[in-house]
């Protein structure tokens, strides 16, 4: 017979314990990163007692036993904007095909094409033969593609110069401007966008690797979001030298246009001091027309304009719809849209969470912000909180 003494009992217990732990794990494992559970969100307004926990299910991750969300006939009013030239037909070609793949054909949202110079009647056929969706053709009025009469065009020219010489990217080239300059504060106004709430930004060339399986425009519009994004990272400082002082200057003359709560520790790591150059890609912008073509973001945009650094630096308008957003909004009306596989060369947004990545057929290793976080270099991550900024200063 065994006879246990009680200095031979603990260790018998502890070992029972532990099985029987491992045992409930390896039934119920936890899963932490994302697998068949879905995100909760934390409702923080709760007392920490009765917290109250609600699963809040991934847009693109909807209920399988519920119909198909293109099924609701409910759309918003919105569009996509592809600014580009007749040349370019291919590559638009090759994304709306697809565009109409993983969204569009489920969705059937119209198309606006915007350029400087007519548009073919072979661009238009070829584009309208890629979708059963509605497609207009907009020439861009002469006011919103060329010098406003503030500008010393001499000066122009020799800065332009002078930074093709420094070697900057574009820096000398004089339609990237116009570019730069009408996609910062002229597109929204365009006769054919005024009919549009929202509009989802799109260039040739770029592709989409996710299936979306809901509908981002009525998303944003549900959840009062007003800009949408997927990359973000630094821009070239040499291009934007002045526009920091000069948003300053924007900001403590219209300090009423400024809310508290905003978002401009995204873009500055020294409380407002400095611009870090983080900025949000604007190849894919998925945003809120009314709040482009609303007070506040019309006088920052004519504000910057008068300061001339669209032409006399090469201001983007990446950094100038990055820094309204920041300024202007407040985090829950920003949104990563982390379930779009996106890309423009060179960079790639992939999902990384294993559930959204089964829509895809990018590669996550390649994904921008986890090879970026590994360097250091800017990026935006968007989890419990937006981390932002530089992620070693995290
Ligand atoms: N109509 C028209 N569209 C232009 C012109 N320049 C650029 N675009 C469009 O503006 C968008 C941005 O131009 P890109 O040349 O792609 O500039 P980018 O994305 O900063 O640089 P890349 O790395 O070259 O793609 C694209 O949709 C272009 O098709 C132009 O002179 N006329
Ligand atoms: C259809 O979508 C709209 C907008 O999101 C929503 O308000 C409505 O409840 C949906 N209808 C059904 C039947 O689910
Ligand atoms: C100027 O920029 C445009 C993009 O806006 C680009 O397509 C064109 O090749 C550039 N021209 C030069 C001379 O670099
Ligand atoms: C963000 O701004 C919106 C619109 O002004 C407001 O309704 C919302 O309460 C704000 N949210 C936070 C967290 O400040
Ligand atoms: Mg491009």
């Amino acid at each position: 017979m065994i006879t246990i003494t009680s200095s031979q009992l603990r260790p018998i217990l502890l070992s029972s314990l532990l099985i029987i732990c491992l045992t409930y794990l390896y039934l119920f494992p936890l899963n932490l990163s994302s697998g068949t559970t879905r995100p909760v969100h934390v409702d923080n307004s709760a007392s920490s007692i009765d917290q109250v926990v609600v699963a809040k299910p991934h847009p693109n991750l909807p209920d399988p036993s519920l119909p198909p969300a293109w099924l609701n006939t409910t759309r918003a009013n919105a569009a996509f904007v592809i600014l580009t030239r007749n040349k370019e037909l291919d590559d638009v070609r090759w994304t709306m095909r697809q565009l109409e793949a993983r969204f569009n054909s489920k969705f059937n949202y119209p198309y606006v094409f915007l350029n400087d110079q007519p548009f073919t009647e072979e661009f238009k056929e070829l584009t309208r033969a890629m979708t059963k969706a509605q497609v207009q053709y907009g020439l861009i009025p002469e006011a919103h593609w060329s010098y406003p009469e503030w500008i010393d065009v001499d000066k122009a020219t020799a800065l332009r110069e002078q930074m093709g010489r420094e070697g900057v990217i574009y820096g000398d080239n004089l339609s990237y401007r116009h570019m730069c300059r009408f996609e910062s504060g002229f597109f929204f106004r365009h006769p054919l966008m005024m009919q549009y709430d929202y509009y989802w930004r799109v260039e040739p060339s770029v592709d989409f690797y996710c299936d979306i399986d809901y509908d981002p425009f009525l998303y944003m519009k549900d959840n009062n979001m007003k800009y949408g994004w997927t990359i973000s990272l630094f821009e070239y400082w040499q291009t934007v030298r002045t526009l920091w002082p000069t948003v300053k200057s924007f900001m403590s003359e219209y300090p009423e246009l400024i809310p508290e709560n905003n978002l401009i520790d995204f873009v500055t790591n020294d409380g407002g001091e400095s611009y870090n150059m983080c900025h949000f890609w604007s190849n894919f912008e998925i945003a809120d027309l009314n709040w482009l073509r609303g007070p506040a973001y019309l006088r920052y945009f004519e504000y910057l304009d008068r300061a001339g650094g669209f032409f006399y630096e090469r201001w983007g308008d990446a950094p100038v719809h990055s820094i309204a957003a920041a300024i202007f909004l407040n985090k829950t009306e920003v949104h990563f849209f982390d379930d779009i596989g996106y890309r423009h060369n060179p960079f790639m947004h992939c999902p990384t969470t294993r559930e959204l990545q089964k829509k895809c057929s990018c590669n996550s290793d390649e994904n921008f912000g986890k090879l970026r976080a590994k360097i250091s270099e800017c990026v935006c991550l968007w989890s419990n909180e937006l981390i932002c900024g530089i992620i070693n200063r995290l």
